[in-house]
Formats: structure tokens, C-alpha cells, sequence
């Protein structure tokens, strides 16, 4: 059984965008924790099966991140589940749930399920635009998302979405501090080791997406980053 416990650094890659075979190869070998398969735009049951086959010739723990209930592909490992906790729109904390357990409930494998509460702080990015993220946010407002999802709704994940754009990593690491159980992924604007080294040194587990599509030798140099920060020489 996967432990995503144990994760510190994860591949965040998208059925929409093109990836060749001897670059998915290079991610799947590249000795990341797991890749996570998902995006927020042009996600569809058909590209999503696509990939997974693809990186199934490999070794390593493969999870989707569903954003659309068309896609929902049966073969992974895990399924991780955003409810975005700063979403103005409510089908992103609650409908979209509603629906996709309404109609795929029986079928479901809870142990194979994972809930994330997501906090969305780039308003620039598509993932704000589409849950209409209030992302004008202080502090103690994210202190207050972190409780919620960790005691309130006892969430296992908090995820502090940058997507695009490098964050506030005291935030992140005041945040992260906060938590007693849940883990804190945090993901956005990693293009290389420095900043990979820099979120890692503050969240439980980070996210390399957009890197992966930009500069490759550069997001896959994230990995010895955080082996780096493991042995403690930042
Ligand atoms: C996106 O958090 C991930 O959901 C990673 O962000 O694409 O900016 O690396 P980037």
C-alpha cells in the first residue's frame, strides 16, 4: 500500500500537454516519490488513460488528481480529491463531490481515496479563475483554512496551490509548522533546485509541474534537491 505520507517531492504531470516517451521515462526513473496525474483545463477520460498507460511501463507510485468527474480513469494507485477550501464557487468544496459520489459511489475503493484541502493563493492562475478562489488572503486567514481542513474536516492533505507563480515560503512553513497529522504539499513556480530547495525546507511535500514542460533537466534536477535537504545541506 502507498504511503503518501512519506512523499517529499512529487511530479505533477498533465494529460492536456504533450510529453514525449523518453521524457515521461526520464520522470518516471528520476527517482521522484510519485507522479500525479492531473490539471484543470482539457482534463478528459481519454488522455487520462493515455498517460496512465504510459507510465504504467514504469515502476513508480502513479496517483490522479481528479478535477473532472469524465475523468475518472480506473488503474491508479491513489485518488486524490481537492475540495478548495477558499473557492467562492461552491461546486468546488461540495458539488462536484455531490455528483461523483452520487453516480460512482458504489464503486468507489475508499482506502484508495485521498481528500485535499486546497488553498488556491495565485489569482492569476486558471485553477483560481475556474473555482473563482478568494486569493486576496492574509496570514491568519490561511492559519484559519489550515485548522479547518485539519481539525474541523480532518482532512489528511492541506495544498497550498501557487500554481505558476514561487510563494511565500514563511507562510508555507509557518503553515506547515501549524499542522499536528495532516501534510502540507505545496506546489508552484519550482523551476529548478534553488527553489526546490527552498519549498522543501518549508513543506512536508512539494509539486513540480509546469518545470517539466519548460525546462526538463532543470525540474529533474528538483529531485537531488531534495535529497540534498534530507542530508541537511540547503
Ligand atoms: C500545479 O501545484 C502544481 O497544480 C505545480 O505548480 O505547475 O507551477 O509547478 P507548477
Amino acid at each position: 500500500m502507498i504511503d503518501m505520507r512519506r512523499w517529499k517531492h512529487v511530479f505533477k504531470l498533465d494529460p492536456d500537454r504533450d510529453i514525449d516517451d523518453m521524457a515521461l521515462e526520464r520522470i518516471c526513473l528520476s527517482g521522484t516519490d510519485a507522479v500525479m496525474v492531473g490539471g484543470t483545463s482539457g482534463v478528459t477520460f481519454d488522455n487520462t488513460v493515455d498517460l496512465l498507460s504510459r507510465i504504467r511501463r514504469f515502476e513508480v507510485d502513479c496517483v490522479l488528481e481528479i478535477s473532472d468527474r469524465d475523468a475518472i480513469v480506473p488503474g491508479f494507485d491513489l485518488y486524490f480529491i481537492p475540495i478548495v477550501l477558499n473557492a467562492s464557487n461552491p461546486d468546488w468544496i461540495i458539488g462536484h463531490h455531490h455528483l461523483a459520489v452520487k453516480e460512482y459511489g458504489p464503486m468507489m475503493q475508499w482506502d484508495q481515496i485521498v481528500a485535499e484541502g486546497y488553498v488556491i493563493l495565485n489569482g492569476d492562475s486558471t485553477a483560481a479563475r475556474v473555482t473563482e478562489a478568494r486569493t486576496e488572503l492574509e496570514r491568519s486567514d490561511v492559519e484559519a483554512y489550515a485548522k479547518i481542513a485539519e481539525r474541523l474536516f480532518r482532512l489528511p492533505v492541506l495544498y497550498l496551490e501557487y500554481s505558476g507563480t514561487f510563494g511565500d515560503m514563511e507562510l508555507v512553513r509557518r503553515t506547515a509548522s501549524s499542522l499536528q497529522d495532516a501534510r502540507l504539499f505545496y506546489g508552484g513556480g519550482i523551476d529548478g533546485p534553488e527553489k526546490a530547495r527552498q519549498a522543501a525546507a518549508a513543506a512536508h511535500t512539494i509539486i513540480v509541474g509546469n518545470a517539466i514542460y519548460e525546462n526538463l533537466d532543470r525540474a529533474l534536477e528538483t529531485v537531488q534537491a531534495i535529497q540534498d535537504v534530507e542530508k541537511g545541506c540547503l
